[in-house]
């Protein structure tokens, strides 16, 4: 049975990136769906207070976005390895820009898909992307379209030598930041990617490749069970901060942790860790026992108190 457990919902494209880790690596995992929007109180009890999608659950340590559960997969999961071209750097500097494309991504969707949802789910969603201005992202629509084109144009051209995937022969991270883009326009809005990506057409094949590499193996689970393996392990976080820290943080002080970009929730607790990309929080809930949430720190803070 594996040790790996999923909190996330599939509609999601940074659970799409997780997926496709898992597919890489060719890992079973147990999964338990969270809802899409709040209340999301079974969630909350294992993260501290983050909210977002997806977090990968490991015994007693909580794994916190995309970027955090590919590096901790690597680590724990050598083989096959996410890095297929030996450029771990450069693939990871990729979050940013598919973050970027992303919210040019968000303007289409506010203004044609999300008003299709039910009003409560649209003013989470302001709420949710508010530093990204949803009204504006929405007035930028024929720019943004723009934009998408020009940066699905910069991906056909890396295909263009007839390559299988972005850095060569096999799949690997940069495949997986840059294909959850097209992967959420073509599930929500597919005549309008077709219509921007027209003349593109390393793009489809690519995004086949990508589709077909699956999930791993999913097994659906009651969140019982992962309250249940919480309480009965203890976290493998190993206390301390490396030296020099930028911002002078010490174990067993009090910190709050946030993502930069959208709001997602906090976690606030006692530090146990603190590393140049990692940074560690030990939370405790009766659901869930004392667990360790790990986040990273790049596009997040970390707040004093
Ligand atoms: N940088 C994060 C971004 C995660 C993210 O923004 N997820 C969105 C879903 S598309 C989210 O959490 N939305 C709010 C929610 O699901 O409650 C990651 O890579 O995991």
């Amino acid at each position: 049975m594996s040790d790996i457990i999923m909190h996330c919902y599939d509609a999601s494209p940074f659970t799409q990136r997780a997926l496709r880790m898992l597919a890489i690596k060719g890992l079973e995992w147990r999964w338990v769906e969270t809802p899409m929007a709040p209340p999301k109180d079974d969630l909350v009890a294992m993260t501290g207070g983050y909210r977002g999608t997806p977090v990968m659950q490991i015994g007693a340590d909580v794994y916190i976005d995309s970027q955090m559960i590919a590096a901790e997969l690597e680590h724990r999961y050598p083989e096959t390895t996410l890095f297929p071209a030996g450029d771990e750097g450069l693939a990871m500097l990729l979050v940013q820009w598919a973050d970027t494309f992303f919210i040019h991504a968000m303007s289409p969707i506010a203004r044609l898909l999300l008003n299709q949802y039910p009003e409560d789910f649209q003013k989470d969603r302001a709420h949710v992307f508010s530093r990204w201005g949803i009204d504006a992202l929405e007035g930028r629509y024929e720019a943004a379209c723009a934009q998408l084109r020009a940066q699905g144009d910069l991906l056909n051209r890396q295909l263009m030598d007839g390559r299988l995937f972005l850095t060569g022969d096999r799949p690997g991270m940069a495949d997986i930041q840059a294909f959850s883009v097209p992967w959420i326009m073509r599930a929500g809005l597919p005549e309008l990617a077709s219509s921007l990506w027209q003349g593109l057409d390393m793009l489809p094949p690519w995004e086949a490749r990508m589709a077909e590499l699956g999930e791993g193996t999913r097994i659906p689970i009651p969140v019982a069970e992962a309250f249940a393996e919480a309480r009965s392990a203890t976290s493998t976080c190993v206390e301390g901060v490396e030296s020099n820290d930028p911002e002078n943080l010490a174990v067993g002080q009090s910190v709050t942790v946030s993502s930069l970009d959208t709001r997602r929730g906090s976690i606030s607790g006692r530090l146990v860790a603190a590393r140049r990309n990692r940074v560690s929080v030990a939370h405790s809930h009766e659901s869930v026992g004392d667990v360790v949430v790990h986040l990273p720190r790049l596009n997040y803070q970390v707040i004093p108190g």
